[in-house]
């Protein structure tokens, strides 16, 4: 037998802690096709806006279910929220929920850039650091930015996926959340996502 086809005990140990990991890793991510207001969850995500004025899509969606009025009044009292950044109110009339986290995704027009992506993945980090304060250990995300703001579907899937991944496998908060819920709305993104829950799994 040639040297190289030898693989040696802390090779295959590492390979075993790296599917070991991998799988505690992906047992804490879901995707749930549906309407986030639905969900029976301690926190969901809101894409709101800068103003926290209320605007369509999810936000939109929230208002609603949440209580239109009662959930302005609030966000009027923390006044802005700026980009990558997450501000938490409570849930309003959203009893099967514990808390709203309000954050804003990038808006992209032009090409994506890497600041924009950067600032995607702060509403994530952000959003997953406030859930932390504020003990909530499970959250459920919808595809920030991807609608009306028009961040491209496949490349905020990837980078997200890669970010929770590393989330969970290298933050000192790891195991404060237990679960992360990508709520998906759109086909496309139910596509982009299944696409990247087989690549994780093939990875690990
Ligand atoms: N549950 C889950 N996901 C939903 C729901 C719902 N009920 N409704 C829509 N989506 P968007 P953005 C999906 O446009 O791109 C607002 O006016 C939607 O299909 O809501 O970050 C704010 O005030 C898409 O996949 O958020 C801002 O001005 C995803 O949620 C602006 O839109 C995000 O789409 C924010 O734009």
């Amino acid at each position: 037998m040639s040297a190289k086809m030898v693989t040696t005990l802390r090779e295959i140990q590492t390979i075993f802690d790296q599917v070991n990991v991998g799988k505690k890793v992906l047992d804490k991510i879901s995707v749930w096709r549906g309407d986030i207001t639905k969900l029976e969850i301690d926190a969901i995500v809101n894409a709101a806006n800068s103003e926290l004025a209320g605007g369509g899509g999810v936000d939109g969606a929230i208002h609603n279910a949440a209580g239109r009025r009662e959930l302005q009044a609030e966000c009027r009292k923390i006044g802005r929220c700026a980009v990558g950044d997450t501000v938490a109110t409570s849930a309003c009339k959203l009893t099967h929920v514990k808390k709203i986290l309000h954050t804003v995704g990038p808006q992209v027009w032009d090409d994506l850039t890497k600041s924009d992506r950067v600032k995607l993945l702060n509403c994530y980090a952000t959003s997953l650091e406030l859930a932390v304060e504020n003990g909530l250990k499970s959250i459920a995300f919808p595809c920030i930015s991807t609608g009306i703001y028009g961040y491209p579907n496949d490349d905020a899937a990837t980078s997200v996926m890669n970010f929770l991944c590393k989330f969970f496998l290298k933050s000192q908060h790891r195991d404060k959340i237990d679960r992360v819920v990508l709520c998906l709305f759109l086909e496309v993104d139910n596509r982009c996502y299944n696409n990247e829950i087989q690549r994780v799994t093939e990875y690990f």
